[in-house]
């Protein structure tokens, strides 16, 4: 939906694909064409490559966006779509890869003069030189799988004595999950703030960056709020973030929107973690206070348009809920189903991106992300009050959401007054809501 309306604004005709659990879903309507591409199963459908690249070919379609799921950031997809001249609106497989893992990341990085987290230099051969590193640079460390993200193949080792059996889960988790045992090690920061910023590049090897987003709000490496700007940014630390990322873009000619993530610990030193190189979820906070459209931009970099003269720093305050099909009250436990009720909150400030309306059932095969809501305001305080009054408008009937869980955060004295790390979920208590 987010990206067939900012085609239509363009005047890009768009085709939908979908599974047949989607078929009532409102992208099929929206979209100037649509064609099916195969059953539920997302391996079947959402992840089947010559599927798509046939609805591709008999739509005589120009370009594919891939959107922030499934093969969003699938170095063969790209490739593909490269092949058989369908412009990939995302990275090239080159890219994709150097990201992809991690640890070959870090070193493209720390090469590149962004700030990276101590640790082992690219891959660990052994135990004893992961032991010996650890003894250098001081417990806790964190074991971390090259091929990861999302906290699979990651283990926190506090000592010697754990060193063994962190490593051997670690290896096994790793080779299990991607088919790839290999780890590397860095110092554990504790209790850290994720803040990522957002990137703009093109074809001329220039890169502007969009200010960051606090994602610290996660569970269990889910995201579930996000804002901008990060209650602890100031302009020099938003400058030494922004000009770090830029730099990170550039040594690797990142063309597109992508996003860099940091850690940042106590001090406000900030260390690079990861580099996404898709849309997120997120990115509407983004547009909200900086008023560029990263799907337009997304289109125009594809297009071979050159970023603008000067980064972007926030206007305003905005913040995204991610209302979820899961029911807080009980673990999170997913709750597809029929929506028997459904009515979204408007007035100032207030934006809704969703697929769903009134009567829609929700399938049981994809992510349980069923509408984003995000407001925005001119200060966080009262960027939070409308976010509350947005939610208590939200009715989401015949399912469980994560809005209750929402008011009580916005209600939550820590969160109001800034403070939180990516450990608050851990300290919060479900049972108040
Ligand atoms: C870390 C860390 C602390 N120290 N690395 C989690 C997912 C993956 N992208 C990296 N992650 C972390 N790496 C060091 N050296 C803590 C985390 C982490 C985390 C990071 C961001 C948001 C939520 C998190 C939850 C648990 C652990």
């Amino acid at each position: 939906m987010r990206v067939i309306r900012a085609c239509r604004e363009m005047g890009i005709k768009t085709v939908a694909v979908y599974s047949t659990a989607d078929k009532d879903s409102l992208h099929v309507r929206f979209a100037d064409e649509a064609v099916c591409i195969g059953p539920g199963p997302s391996k079947l459908s959402y992840l089947n490559i010559p599927s798509i690249i046939s609805a591709a070919e008999i739509t005589n379609a120009d370009a594919i966006h891939p959107g922030y799921g499934f093969l969003s950031e699938n170095a063969n997809f790209s490739k593909v779509c490269k092949d058989y001249g369908i412009k990939f609106i995302g990275a090239t497989a080159e890219m994709i890869n150097a990201m992809g893992d991690k640890a070959s990341a870090k070193d493209t990085m720390k090469k590149a003069g962004v700030p990276c987290i101590p640790g082992s230099d690219g891959l660990l051969s052994s135990m004893e030189e992961g032991i010996k590193i650890a003894n250098k640079i001081k417990y806790p460390v964190i074991l971390k799988a090259t091929a990861g993200g999302g906290g699979r193949g990651m283990r926190i080792v506090k000592s010697d004595m754990e060193f063994k059996k962190a490593w051997d889960d670690a290896r096994q988790e790793a080779g299990a999950a991607f088919g790839n045992d290999g780890l590397y090690l860095e110092k554990f920061v504790e209790e850290p703030r994720h803040i990522e910023i957002q990137l703009l590049g093109d074809s001329k090897g220039r890169a502007v960056h969009l200010s960051e987003r606090d994602c610290s709000i996660q569970r269990r490496h889910q995201k579930l709020v996000e804002e901008t700007p990060s209650p602890i940014m100031t302009e020099r630390l938003r400058n030494k973030m922004g000009e770090a990322a830029i730099k990170g873009a550039q040594a690797i000619k990142y063309e597109g929107v992508g996003t860099i993530e940091f850690l940042v610990d106590k001090n406000g030193d900030f260390y690079f973690m990861e580099m996404n190189t898709r849309i997120q979820v997120e990115h509407p906070i983004t547009e909200e206070v900086t008023g560029v459209d990263l799907i337009k931009a997304q289109i125009m970099a594809a297009a071979g348009q050159a970023v603008p003269a000067k980064s972007f720093f926030p206007m305003k305050h905005s913040i995204e809920c991610r209302i979820n099909a899961e029911d807080p009250r009980n673990g999170f436990r997913p709750s597809p189903g029929k929506i028997t009720n459904f009515h979204i909150p408007g007035g100032y400030g207030v934006r809704v991106d969703s697929h769903c309306y009134n009567g829609y059932v929700i399938p049981p095969n994809y992510d349980s992300m069923i509408a984003k809501l995000i407001v925005s305001a001119p200060s966080r305080d009262e960027a939070l009050d409308r976010m509350k009054r947005a939610l208590q408008e939200f009715v989401i009937e015949g399912i469980q959401t994560t809005i209750p869980f929402h008011i009580a955060l916005m209600d939550d004295p820590q969160f109001r007054k800034g403070q939180f790390t990516t450990k608050f979920l851990e300290g919060f208590d479900f049972s108040k809501i």
